[in-house]
């Protein structure tokens, strides 16, 4: 059984991306798991290429400083050529309609002009990133249940028309962990690529910028703390984000504070020192590209190694070569 998880380098990392996901691969994962920086798949709309190209590089940092074993990490585009040939193959095993249909594509290119061929085409390069690896389970949110399905049928057809070649993937749901929302508007989620950063704790943000946003997050008129994720959103972010770095429960923390200042104030302490081997570990990594570059390198031979075999038996049956 092999998991593959991605994150997408569209930000920096951000406390919802290390409490949701990160700390529980670091965790959680055996051995025979890959992780990977996606950041092919964060040019299927404006990017900016000096950019793109730095935040690979931290989030891999942020990566392996997270725990992570660096063996079982790699940044995607290291092995664009195998990635490359294999997405081929599979678009040469998917119909127009199969990828017109993908509701992300539907939703993000609606209304949009110069809409680039690989919003469309994307899901097909997921099917790769997949297949190649070999990976048997891909921990994916609802929003990519679709795609993880494309790729079981690309698989199948493949293995049916050419040969068997490909292991069957499934979509399965993620461990259900902290749902982190903004801390200047409570009704969405944090995410790494909001363009107003005022509510979204990046992992390498400094203590005092931390400090800084957490004492600043939107809560509500009243003052003494409680519970109530409905009524009190801002406030029941903050008391799930405390019980997510010192694993209490959030009503029994929201018991122990007399006052909205004393839990923003326990907050942003327990997130500060629950980041900083992040921090201090992703900064170190950064200020030593060599050992950077080694650990990247050596990360994209194994994944390349890995699914060398599978992309030169696809490319043999299907006739190429
Ligand atoms: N706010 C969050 N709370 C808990 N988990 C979260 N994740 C993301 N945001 C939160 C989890 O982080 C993992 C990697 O994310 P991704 O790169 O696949 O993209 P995402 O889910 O779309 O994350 P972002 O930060 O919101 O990025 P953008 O802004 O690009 O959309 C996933 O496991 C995700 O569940």
């Amino acid at each position: 059984m092999t998991r593959l998880s991605g994150i997408t380098p569209s930000g920096h990392i951000q406390l919802g991306n290390h409490l949701g996901a990160i700390r529980r691969w670091a965790a959680e994962g055996k051995p025979e798991d890959l992780y990977f920086v996606s950041d092919l798949h964060a040019m299927t709309t404006s990017h900016n290429p000096a950019r793109l190209r730095s935040l690979a590089g931290e989030q891999l940092a942020v990566l392996i400083a997270s725990g992570i074993s660096p063996d079982r990490v790699f940044v995607q585009s290291d092995i664009a050529r195998e990635l490359g040939a294999l997405t081929w193959i599979l678009e040469c095993t998917c119909s127009y309609g199969e990828a017109a249909r993908m509701i992300q594509f539907k939703e993000k290119s609606k209304g949009q002009a110069g809409v680039r061929l690989s919003l469309l085409t994307y899901p097909v390069l997921m099917a790769a990133d997949i297949l190649l690896t070999g990976a048997s389970e891909v921990p994916v949110g609802e929003d990519q249940r679709q795609h993880v399905e494309l790729a079981r049928t690309l698989a199948r057809r493949f293995n049916t028309t050419y040969g068997e070649v490909f292991t069957m993937p499934e979509a399965v749901l993620p461990p259900s962990g902290a749902r982190v929302r903004d801390l200047a508007d409570p009704t969405r989620k944090m995410s790494k690529s909001n363009q107003d950063s005022a509510g979204v704790v990046f992992v390498l943000d400094e203590p005092d910028q931390i400090r800084r946003k957490i004492k600043r997050a939107v809560t509500d008129g009243l003052s003494v703390p409680a519970y109530e994720p409905e009524e009190r959103p801002g406030l029941a972010n903050l008391l799930e984000i405390l019980a997510a770095c010192t694993g209490g429960d959030p009503a029994g923390i929201a018991a122990e504070h007399k006052s909205y200042g004393a839990l923003k104030e326990a907050t942003a302490e327990a997130v500060v020192e629950t980041l900083r081997p992040l921090r201090e570990g992703a900064n170190a990594l950064l200020k030593d590209p060599a050992e950077l570059d080694r650990v990247r390198k050596a990360g994209a031979a194994r994944a390349a190694e890995r699914g060398e075999h599978r992309l030169q038996s696809a490319l043999r049956l299907i006739g190429a070569g």
